[in-house]
């Protein structure tokens, strides 16, 4: 059933019995689809943002998260799989608080926006992390409570995802695994690659909030951050003279982008609204959450980690000079060998890494990163292109200070394999409306039921099929990346790049032509590897991926974030070898005989700090 025919078979009910007979008895979501408005956009932008001139605030690059000597009380390592064998090697303590953020010096921006962040700053601080390093970042909620909060749309209860990190269920940020003010909540982070796998190495993450039903809001609110992951590799030391460290730009040109967009009331204080469950389209674009920034880069090479931070926006993204960007990672995971592309698609939550050499520019000249992707309703993009589109962030060339040890690599990292031994099973997720509601194979997510119980140490085939033909969807998984094995029917091939011509959709084979032969591909769509699959209109996507290292409950949900509250998301486990299944079962039922990991059932009391013990569990 199509929303369509849900709004028609509800008028002509005249009431609300055909429609609620399709929910739970007793489930309090049912309201929610008496909420959903008619066909037809909301009226989000009918009155615009204020205005704010573009290029005139300077670009925030939020500072890099230095680490403590210790936490009172100490970490438990009780509460933690693997503690021991992963003894944290720094300990860090990050505050959720509520501050006002300038997003524009104009006014009325000038006086500041009610905003919520990561010790005083939104995005938060960065995480410089390195693999063979593990680390635990003590995050404490100290936002004012409901009522007292001036960012009155969000939820001050929190969750915080490293989303694409190798992480144990009680560290990942589950969405039900929430602290209220007051409390906080230990994420230990191993930081080694999955499986031991050294080509399974991530490099760029993030971390958001991911509170059930009020991700969309918190984040928007300003709750992330970046986390990055170095190696002997990628150093994060451009002069690296180690055989093999590939010397990328490092330090002040290393520089993380996220992009939102937001709305604005008249007087400058954030806009949100509750009741469109489509999608939150802002008609200002951020960067680092500064109104079309502008940024002073020397003539010079630099990284730039560009995230598409939502809420429920797309982009395509193009440089000014007409000149192609040089790709190195998709999604968390550096690519093979660098790609050259005129564009880059990025769907919410993914991520790419970019190498922009402005020495090819003088000093006095601009670049301007351009969206030029058409996009009118949550629902996601037209596909049409508009000219000029709109600027996100302005490189304002100036000299450099000095020569430029910088490289870039012909080689980075290979694939991972994944052997056909290693495949236990197969299962289909399939993403429509019902009812008022997104959902996953017919249902709304539950916590409390285990909608795949997956086997350690196996792989599994998925497979992504969006029934709409009228909505685009974002699927990220938790835990591991996957591979993708074709897209509707076509195989990917490892040496393939997802491209895009005149509307239809093209797998290049990028790496099978010698360097000196590759030209620059229109649409950068991401490789082979990814955590992100963007399901299109009618797309069907089929992946394979592997677990291992930890057990314990996760999340596969639409990364629309609107989407994923109303409630695209299903809760799948990882079992003890043997003990997998198909089909959906009950929390309780799975960890009836085995017990349950650290966190998992039920929420552990050794999270809450001491003063807040007498308060009830939520
Ligand atoms: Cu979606």
């Amino acid at each position: 059933m199509r929303r369509r025919d849900v709004l028609k078979l509800g008028l002509a009910a005249g009431g609300s019995s055909l429609l609620a007979g399709r929910a739970r008895a007793g489930d309090p979501r049912e309201l929610l689809q008496f909420l959903c408005p008619p066909d037809g956009e909301p009226p989000d932008l009918a009155t615009p943002s204020p205005p704010a001139r573009e290029f005139v605030a300077e670009l925030f690059v939020p500072p890099v998260k230095q680490p403590v000597a210790s936490l009172d009380p100490p970490p438990d390592p009780r509460a933690h799989q693997r503690y021991e064998e992963f003894r944290p090697k720094k300990l860090y303590e990050i505050h959720e608080e509520e501050f006002d953020w300038v997003y524009h010096p104009d006014p009325p921006y000038g006086n500041g926006s009610a905003s919520w962040g990561f010790d005083g700053s939104t995005p938060g601080p960065t995480y410089h992390a390195r693999y063979g390093e593990p680390i635990l970042v003590r995050r404490v909620n100290r936002l004012p409570p409901v009522g007292v909060s001036r960012v009155g749309f969000a939820l001050p209860s929190t969750t915080s995802h490293l989303h694409n990190g190798h992480t144990a269920s009680e560290s990942d940020g589950q969405p039900q695994d929430w602290i209220d003010t007051g409390e906080f909540w230990d994420h230990h982070y191993a930081n080694f690659p999955a499986g031991f796998d050294q080509r399974e190495k991530l490099t760029t993450l993030w971390y958001h909030d991911h509170r059930l039903d009020f991700t969309a809001a918190n984040v928007y609110a300003g709750l992330d951050g970046f986390y990055l992951l170095f190696d002997e590799q990628d150093s994060g030391d451009e002069t690296d003279a180690t055989p093999g460290a590939w010397r990328l730009p490092s330090g002040r040109y290393d520089v993380p982008l996220i992009l939102h967009d937001v709305m604005f009331q008249p007087d400058g204080q954030v806009r949100w609204n509750p009741f469109n469950t489509d999608g939150i389209l802002g008609d200002r674009y951020t960067v680092n959450r500064r109104i079309q920034p502008f940024f002073r880069v020397e003539r010079r090479k630099y990284r730039f980690r560009i995230l598409n931070g939502g809420p429920s926006r797309f982009y395509q993204l193009f440089l000014s000079s007409g000149r192609p960007f040089v790709i190195i990672t998709g999604d968390g995971n550096v690519l093979p060998e660098p790609v050259e592309a005129e564009s880059i698609f990025l769907s919410v939550a993914q991520r790419v890494d970019v190498v922009l050499d402005f020495s090819h520019h003088r000093a006095g000249d601009t670049v301007t990163l351009l969206n030029r992707l058409e996009q009118t309703n949550g629902k996601g993009p037209s596909g049409r292109m508009l000219d000029p589109g709109v600027g996100l962030v302005q490189f304002q060339v100036v000299e450099a200070k000095g020569p430029d040890p910088s490289r870039i690599p012909e080689r980075l990292r290979e694939l991972p394999r994944i052997d056909a031994g290693e495949i236990r099973r197969e299962r289909i997720w399939e993403f429509d409306y019902d009812g008022g509601l997104w959902t996953v194979n017919g249902k709304v997510f539950d916590p409390n039921r285990v909608d795949a119980g997956i086997e350690q140490g196996t792989a599994e085939i998925w497979v992504f099929r969006n029934a709409g033909n009228a909505w685009s969807h974002p699927i990220h998984s938790h835990f591991t990346e996957f591979q993708i094995l074709s897209v509707n029917g076509v195989p990917f091939d490892r040496t393939w790049i997802q491209d895009w011509r005149e509307g239809e959709e093209e797998f290049v084979p990028y790496y099978a032509a010698p360097p000196e032969r590759r030209r620059p591909i229109r649409r950068f769509m991401g490789g082979k590897r990814r955590d992100v699959a963007t399901l299109l209109p009618g797309d069907e996507i089929k992946v394979v991926m592997r677990w291992s290292d930890f057990l314990g409950k996760y999340v596969m949900h639409c990364h629309n974030v609107v989407h994923e509250d109303h409630s695209m998301m299903i809760r799948w486990d990882i079992v003890e070898p043997g003990q997998g299944f198909v089909g959906s079962r009950p929390a309780s039922e799975v960890y009836r005989e085995t017990a349950a990991p650290p966190h998992v059932e039920p929420r552990p009391a050794a999270a809450s700090s001491q003063q807040d013990q007498e308060e009830p569990e939520p």
